[in-house]
């Protein structure tokens, strides 16, 4: 299934575009996923690289659904390709982990993007681990142009050995560009169902097989990890191996170009003899790693020497500064050899905020004055935790916010109202259970959905209210209050999150009333699908008393600069970023935010 001998070319791409490449290439028929940073762009970019549809893609509704789907068109004949950051796998974890008993009859790989330094993620979690949990290989690229070579090794490897493949990257290789050389895509093959009961059918009697297969298949691969092509020795200077791989690579190849460098593009299972032989060569041997020391652990336990976390950090990111102190205090880098500290220009550090016009300012500040205890929940609205909002309690995990909020209450710890704050697509993805656990157990709670009809945070991908697919199609727009209603809750409100007064009322009358009560702000998100601008506001500077009210939404359009009055600094609002939604407005007690104008302002959607 190689495209060998086809002609290629070469083109920059992002770690995230090659693996879209090298899923095309290898002619994956399926692939699904769930929207989360570093991972986003790979469907995004095979959906563009496949204007004649030869390939279903879908943004599923979470990653335990996605791996399903993905599992399943594996099962029915068809190389498929899932992707999700590294905390979705947790999500999808309960497949994967019996996947790796069923095995998949056409390829199934599994991307997982970790992101180590957590740029836009709740835990730094190193899922590398996971692989080694499940019993399943695990490749990682250190550029562009493995994560498009790896792809397709990864589909050829999951056939070859009936197995899920994990396929890990990091931020680091997700996002940056380089060189890669490609070749055409390949239309899926489609083997068509083949029914096996006691292989895919895991009832303990056929999964206790199963089990045994998975530990010979494992004995086969660890065999295959020590010939396999994905590994590479690089023998240079005796006095000091390094074992790496991933990101790592490259910080090790800048600091010591000459040194013995074992490189490791499959790390599970690892190849023993290889590296026993390497260590073998060479003097003295450093693992440098991102994250735990997940090579440096086994590599010990195979009784050898090695040295790793001494001299690395175990949280953040690795970079080349800090590979090379590492190295420099390993006495593997001479003090002399570093090339003097490149000076970057310094940066003012700047809070992430809501966009102007965001629709999730307004409930917030009504949760606020209503003096509730706010279990909430990931997306945008996450900020609300932040100044000058700081309305929320609690972000654990996506959809927490409803179960925790439960537990809020049946704790008795809270006599003020609770209310779970949650995203329209994180309700979708894992509020629906927790809804259903309040209603079916009989507890009072206010749950407020943030209805922007799309996934905000990690740039607008459709969701299942959205009304539309991956490709742009028209699909059915799933009603949260007819789903609400259905589930049990006893109201479902739905206000427009413009209307200060409108929903101060909704949520003051929701945490009043008993059983599930659900209010739903409903205004599409200020820059998806399409950039929303009405007539901006702007300030009549004699108007304004200087009480600053306004300040309490956090609202970049609005800034310090309008003089000052009897002393105290007067607002101004920035015409250029102002969208005009009128919130200002209304919270204004002397009617100094005015349309720029003077012509009222549409309803923005
Ligand atoms: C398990 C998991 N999957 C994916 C993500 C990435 N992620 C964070 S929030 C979010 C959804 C945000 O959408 P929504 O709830 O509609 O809120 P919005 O950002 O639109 O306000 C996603 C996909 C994550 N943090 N955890």
């Amino acid at each position: 299934m190689s495209s060998t001998g086809e002609s290629s070319s070469s083109v920059l791409l992002s770690g995230n575009e090659a693996i879209a490449q090298g899923a095309r290439e290898a002619g994956v028929g399926v692939a699904t996923g769930y929207p989360g940073t570093p991972s986003t762009e790979i469907l995004e970019a095979l959906v563009r690289s496949d204007p004649d549809r030869d390939v279903y893609v879908e943004w599923s509704s979470n990653e335990k659904v996605a791996i399903d789907v993905a599992l399943g068109a594996a099962i029915g004949g068809t190389r498929a390709l899932v992707t999700m950051k590294h905390v979705g796998l947790n999500v999808a974890s309960d497949t994967f982990m019996t996947a790796a008993y069923t095995g998949v009859r056409a390829g199934l790989v599994v991307v997982s993007a970790d992101d180590p330094g957590m740029h836009s993620s709740q835990n730094e979690q190193d899922n590398r681990f996971v692989a080694r949990f499940a019993g399943v290989p695990l490749l990682e690229p250190s550029d562009s142009a493995e994560a498009r070579d790896l792809t397709v090794a990864a589909f050829e490897i999951a056939e070859r050995f009936d197995t899920p493949v994990l396929l890990r990257t990091t931020t680091r290789i997700a996002h940056a560009r380089a060189l890669v050389s490609v070749r055409p895509a390949r239309r899926p093959d489609r083997g068509g169902f083949r029914r096996d009961r006691p292989k895919y059918v895991m009832l303990p009697g056929f999964a206790r097989q199963r089990r045994i297969v998975l530990l010979d298949r494992l004995a086969a691969l660890a065999e295959y990890a020590e010939t396999s092509p994905l590994q590479r020795v690089e023998l240079g200077d005796l006095s000091v191996g390094v074992i790496t791989s991933s990101i790592a690579y490259q910080y090790v190849r800048e600091a010591l170009p000459e040194a013995s460098v074992l490189k490791l593009g499959l790390t599970h299972p690892l190849p023993a003899r290889l590296i026993r032989d390497f260590c073998s060569r060479v003097e003295r041997v450093l693992v440098v790693e991102e994250l735990d020391p997940y090579l440096e652990d086994q590599i010990r336990a195979l009784g050898i020497a090695v040295e790793g976390k001494r001299f690395f950090a175990r949280a953040g990111e690795l970079g080349p500064d800090s590979v090379r102190a590492g190295l420099r205090l390993a006495g593997a880098v001479a003090e002399t050899a570093a090339p003097a500290a490149q000076q970057s220009p310094p940066t003012t550090p700047r809070p992430p905020l809501l966009c102007p016009g965001c629709p999730h300012v307004v409930p917030f500040l009504a949760l606020r004055q209503l003096g509730a205890v706010v279990t909430g929940d990931i997306g945008c609205y996450t900020l609300a935790a932040s100044a000058p909002l700081e309305a929320m309690d609690s972000c654990v995990a996506m959809g927490s916010s409803i179960g925790m909020a439960i537990g809020v209450r049946r704790s008795g710890g809270a006599s003020a109202p609770v209310v779970a704050a949650i995203g329209d697509s994180t309700f979708m993805h894992a509020g629906i259970p927790a809804l259903v656990d309040a209603v079916t157990n009989g507890t009072d709670l206010t749950v407020l959905i943030l209805d922007n009809g799309t996934t905000a945070m990690t740039g607008g991908q459709a969701q299942p209210g959205t009304g539309s697919t991956i490709r742009g199609d028209p699909s059915t727009r799933i009603d949260l209050a007819a789903l609400c209603l259905a589930l049990g809750a006893r109201s479902a409100e739905v206000v427009d999150p413009y209307d200060v007064a409108a929903t101060h009322r909704a949520l003051e009358k929701a945490v009043a009333s008993s059983g599930v009560s659900v209010v739903i702000t409903d205004r599409p998100c200020v820059e998806a699908p399409v950039k929303v601008r009405d007539t901006p506001f702007a300030v009549v500077a004699e108007r304004c008393i200087a009480c600053q009210l306004c300040m309490n939404l956090g609202c970049p359009s609005i800034v310090w600069d309008g003089g000052l009055y009897e002393g105290r600094r007067r607002v101004r609002i920035d015409a250029s970023t102002c969208t005009g939604c009128a919130v200002c407005a209304q919270l204004c007690p002397t009617e100094a935010m005015v349309p720029l104008t003077g012509t009222a302002a549409g309803d923005g959607r």
